[in-house]
């Protein structure tokens, strides 16, 4: 499909904040592969994609995400906000016919994040978080980041997002967990 297709069905499936977030999130994420080699076309079509099942409800997310082909485990089933990921891989093949394996592992796992996660994973992680409608306390710190070191910017991203989820009571996904570790170790 083309992008053109895939925006004029998104301002369907989604808000008009949510739109406005998501061609924020291509706009960086082609600007992220440009800066770091990556492949700008994946970038462009995944960080618009990436939010794509965000306005489902809770049934609608959880039988998307189940057809995804990734593990639904407790502490998504019950963060709920966790399973737009997956169910926004699923929806990226069947609505979009998006094939990339690549490009639906970084929508499956852009909230999250994951070990082991590939470039293209790491730009939308980033992307998602530092698109210019985003406001949280260090973002502007974190986009000079995101140009200098992509790696420590993910970590950093990470931590903002693990600060806010325990101030707020909720379950960390081990999956941030792992990534970050994975990230750090790396560095050194
Ligand atoms: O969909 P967006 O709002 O653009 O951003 P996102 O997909 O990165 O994150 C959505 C929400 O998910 C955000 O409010 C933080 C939350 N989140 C991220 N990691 C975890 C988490 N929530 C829980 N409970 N556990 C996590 O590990
Ligand atoms: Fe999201
Ligand atoms: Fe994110
Ligand atoms: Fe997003």
């Amino acid at each position: 499909m083309k992008i053109e297709q895939i925006k004029d069905k998104l301002k369907e499936l989604l808000d008009e904040k949510r739109y406005v977030h998501s061609i924020g999130t291509m706009e960086c994420a082609v600007k992220l592969a440009e800066r770091f080699d990556e492949d700008a076309q994946k970038a462009m079509i995944a960080g618009l994609v990436h939010d794509v099942a965000k306005c489902l409800d809770r049934q609608q997310l959880l039988n998307c995400a189940l057809k995804s082909g990734i593990v639904i485990d407790n502490i998504m089933r019950s963060q709920i906000e966790l399973l737009h990921g997956p169910a926004g891989s699923y929806l990226a093949r069947k609505l979009f016919g998006i094939e990339d394996v690549d490009i639906l592992n970084a929508i499956a796992y852009h909230t999250t994040g994951r070990e082991n996660m590939s470039k293209l994973e790491k730009i939308i992680y980033v992307a998602d978080l530092i698109e210019p409608s985003r406001q949280f306390e260090h973002v502007e710190r974190l986009r000079e980041k995101s140009f200098e070191n992509l790696e420590k910017a993910v970590v950093m991203a990470m931590d903002n997002t693990l600060k806010y989820v325990i101030d707020r009571g909720g379950l960390i996904h081990p999956n941030t967990i792992y990534a970050r570790n994975w990230l750090i170790l790396r560095e050194s």
